[in-house]
């Protein structure tokens, strides 16, 4: 069914022929605009932004792209096409149709996370609400901005099937979902990652890099969800996820790109140097890249984890690209997990968390090595990396435990002595703040981000993408 935009709320569900869903919806539709003015980039809501609105859900020709104004997006509810005769792929339901409406004794499951699922999305517009006023080009704001309303469209995916499918409780969920906020100390965001403050472009950068990557993993896995209208939700979702990891890989690798240049101009890689002449050293970037990626592994939560097995035995969650492996009930299957005890051999079905962490992880590699092919191509031999997974994590077996990022368990003492080196410190922030100094000519960048090698839609770099009033 086509985007039907002549109606309140964009949708291609038939809305129109569901009054009382329609009505519920558009009760909350005004609690959101009211959310988006206080929580969302509301010093730009009377400019003009060069972004892209879903017209259509077939992978060609989806978008359509023009100037708007933010508080007027057409947020709606948009599924992937039904696949027909759609079965279950995995657990203990392997075969069956897939559920048009949520079982019964699911309920309460499929709640827990769809409302998690919800909750990151306005919590990162919550996290990137002020960056607007220090953007490096006006390219990257109007990146950072498609960013914000599509995760603002994700909320809306969201509390459709809230208020779609879970009555009462599914619309006490959707308000719910508006009054946390992140890193409120009454009423935080649900996952932890959602409560760290992004107030440089750096960190929103690892950020899209990153956490929007643990994103692309959730999606894909509740893509193989039984419950059909969820599975179609996310898979539209993926479509518009795509865009918010290449500005996060071509952010950072822009920035590597012209510190790459300050220390050929230079002739030095002593960090003070570069810094002085206005780029981030690659130390203080391995840095920002080691907490992001440790605060994003905790997103897959625990090693061993009884929720996971229920999800996945449910038919609830599936692993990303369930399609890859042979076996997809993993009923008596074991997976050995490498624990500080030794290892311990559990189910898989009880060690699905990280199984999707570990694909999570080689996805995570990619970026790095392209990175990496520059500074190598620039004649140093100083690479980025990522540091183990055992390394600064507050969730699972390695929780709170001292160990290097190679992933060594050392002295206690001197691992807190070692942090510094291993995660940003307040000089590093400090630092890196004092680099945030808004840039809003077209064309023109902040000097410690090199230009994008093309612009959006195929415009160039120097369009006006973002049209102040
Ligand atoms: N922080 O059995 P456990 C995105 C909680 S990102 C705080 O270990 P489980 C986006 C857990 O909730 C994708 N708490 O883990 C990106 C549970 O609490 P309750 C978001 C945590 O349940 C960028 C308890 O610990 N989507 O879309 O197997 C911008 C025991 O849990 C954390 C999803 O996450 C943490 N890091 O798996 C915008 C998908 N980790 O319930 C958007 C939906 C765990 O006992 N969520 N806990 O009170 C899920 O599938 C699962 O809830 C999780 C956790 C994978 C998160
Ligand atoms: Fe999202
Ligand atoms: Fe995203």
């Amino acid at each position: 069914m086509s985007i039907n935009y002549s109606e309140k709320i964009p949708n291609n569900v038939d809305l129109a022929n569901d009054r009382k869903l329609q009505r519920a919806l558009e009760h909350w539709q005004p609690h959101f605009l009211d959310w988006w003015r206080e929580q969302g980039p509301n010093d730009f809501a009377s400019d003009e932004v060069y972004l892209r609105t879903a017209v259509g859900v077939d992978a060609q020709g989806w978008a359509s792209y023009g100037h708007v104004k933010m508080p007027d997006y057409r947020w709606g509810i948009f599924l992937a096409d039904r696949v027909a005769d759609r079965t279950i792929g995995f657990g203990d339901h392997f075969g069956e149709p897939v559920w048009q409406q949520v079982p019964g004794e699911l309920r309460s499951q499929f709640r827990r996370i769809i409302v998690t699922q919800g909750d990151t999305e306005p919590a990162s517009v919550e996290q990137q609400h002020l960056l607007g006023l220090t953007c490096p080009s006006l390219y990257d704001l109007r990146n950072l901005f498609q960013v914000n309303v599509e995760e603002g469209r994700h909320l809306w995916a969201m509390v459709y099937l809230l208020h779609a499918y879970f009555g009462r409780d599914g619309r006490e969920e959707a308000e719910a979902l508006l009054g946390r906020h992140s890193g409120d100390a009454d009423n935080p965001r649900i996952l932890g990652t959602f409560n760290e403050p992004i107030s440089d472009w750096l960190s929103f950068f690892m950020f899209t890099y990153f956490t929007d990557r643990d994103g692309k993993f959730q999606l894909k896995s509740l893509s193989e969800s039984g419950f059909d209208p969820l599975a179609r939700t996310c898979r539209f979702m993926l479509t518009e996820e795509a865009h918010h990891m290449f500005v996060g890989e071509t952010g950072v690798g822009r920035i590597v790109k012209r510190t790459l240049e300050v220390m050929k101009e230079l002739g030095t890689d002593d960090p003070g140097a570069i810094r002085a002449h206005g780029a981030i050293d690659l130390q203080t970037i391995q840095r920002y890249l080691n907490f992001w990626f440790s605060s994003s592994l905790d997103l897959f939560g625990s090693e061993v984890s009884s929720n996971s097995a229920s999800s996945f035995a449910n038919g609830i969650k599936g692993r990303p690209d369930e399609s890859q492996y042979e076996d997809h009930v993993c009923a008596d299957s074991s997976y050995d997990l490498e624990t500080p005890d030794g290892v311990e051999r559990v189910n898989l079905r009880n060690a699905m968390n990280e199984v999707m962490r570990n694909s999570y992880v080689k996805d995570c590699e990619i970026g790095i090595k392209r990175w990496n092919m520059q500074i190598k191509r620039a004649g140093y031999d100083t690479p980025l990396s990522l540091p183990s997974s055992r390394f600064h994590r507050s969730i699972g077996s390695w929780s709170n435990m001292p160990v290097d990022p190679d992933g060594k368990i050392i002295d206690r003492d001197v691992y807190e002595r070692q942090l510094v080196d291993w995660l940003p410190t307040e000089n590093d922030q400090a630092f890196v703040h004092s680099l945030m100094q808004r840039v809003a000519e077209p064309g023109k960048m902040a000097g410690w981000i090199a230009p994008p090698d093309r612009g959006i839609n195929k415009l160039p770099v120097d369009y006006e993408y973002v049209r102040s009033h």
